[in-house]
């Protein structure tokens, strides 16, 4: 079975766990988020892809959800102490590993889909991981700054999170969007998958950024395969991460059954609610045009996400068999 993928950071990285958990003989393809990158200390860095890289790989700092394992932090107490910032992002010593041969790769010339395979030759994926695209597509988000004209502006994505931990916005720019086009393979993985899956990730800045690439939104309304969404709302709030102030940006009620209809009937077959808190979603999920269950959709331990997993996969099963009747 071929599956193919849309994740953002954290959530679709811990998702993906059970997903492999629940097929392990799928060939999966993840099509990764770029829009957090940034450059820092002349390094590209890239969290949603190494957070994927790292999670898969068997790496990853497991409380955090990114960064390394057992990291050590010479390098950021060195910069410090040269009073080089910024102070409010930290990079451990294993992590600027990965962005030197990054950064060393595409300065050689290298498209960042080649860079990633290489990557994650040595981390031995059990997944194929693409970036979305090739291209510097950034997100950034719109704030309130009494300081600036017109009392707004737009900051990269990371200091909106990471410093000013997402205080109200107002909206998000995919920098870049409109001049990119899909890496090698995206298009392919998503026109040759027999199931589409977007994880429990961001809406706005993880599988929305995705889907901003051109062509990418199309495709994957356009495939045969099924796509099944899990929803990252639970009980009117996400999970994790800052899901509900991004959504107020764009104007989505944080809501499972919102999320679902914000990605639309066009683009979602299926769509899975958290079976205690937003049951009474389903009907209007439905009502939308999308087929919705209700399972439980916290990934509190290893076996409750494969079960996640199944859960997208089962429906999808469901809704193919309807397909071919
Ligand atoms: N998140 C933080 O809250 N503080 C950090 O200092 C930080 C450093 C960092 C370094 C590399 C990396 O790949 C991710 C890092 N993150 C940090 C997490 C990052 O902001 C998130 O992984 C995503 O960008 C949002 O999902």
């Amino acid at each position: 079975m071929r599956i193919t993928a849309l994740a953002g950071g954290v959530g679709g990285a811990r998702f993906l766990r059970g997903l492999i958990a629940a097929v392990p003989s799928a060939e999966i393809t993840v099509i990764g988020n770029v829009g957090d990158d940034m450059t820092m200390h002349g390094l590209r860095i890239c969290p949603d892809l190494d957070t994927v890289m790292y999670t898969l790989g068997g790496g990853i700092h497991e409380g955090q959800g990114w960064g390394r394992a057992e990291e050590t932090f010479g390098v950021a107490e060195e910069l410090k102490a040269y009073g080089v910032g910024p102070d409010w992002f930290t990079l451990g010593d294993k992590d600027i590993a990965t962005h030197l041969v990054r950064t060393q790769m595409l300065g050689a010339g290298y498209p960042l889909s080649a860079v990633t395979e290489a990557l994650c030759t040595r981390w031995k994926l059990p997944v194929r991981l693409l970036p979305s695209t090739d291209e510097r597509v950034e997100t950034h988000v719109v704030i309130d700054d009494a300081e600036a004209a017109g009392g707004r502006r737009a900051v990269h994505f990371q200091e909106y999170w990471v410093r000013m931990h997402a205080p109200d916005a107002h909206a998000i720019v995919s920098v870049g969007a409109e001049t990119a086009k899909p890496a090698p393979g995206v298009l392919a993985a998503i026109a040759e998958a027999d199931v589409i899956v977007l994880p429990p990730s961001n809406p706005v800045v993880s599988i929305g950024t995705i889907l901003e690439i051109p062509g990418i939104r199309q495709a994957v309304a356009d495939a045969a395969a099924p796509v099944v969404g899990l929803s990252p709302i639970v009980g009117g709030g996400p999970v994790r991460g800052m899901a509900d102030k991004v959504l107020a940006a764009v104007g989505v009620a944080v809501t499972a059954a919102a999320v679902a209809e914000h990605y639309g009937a066009n683009l979602l077959d299926g769509w899975l609610v958290d079976a205690d808190a937003d049951g009474g979603a389903v009907a209007e999920v439905e009502a939308a045009g999308i087929a919705c269950r209700a399972v439980p959709l916290l990934m509190s331990s290893p076996e409750a996400t494969r079960a996640m997993a199944q859960a997208a996969l089962d429906l999808a099963a469901e809704l193919s068999a309807r397909t071919a009747v």
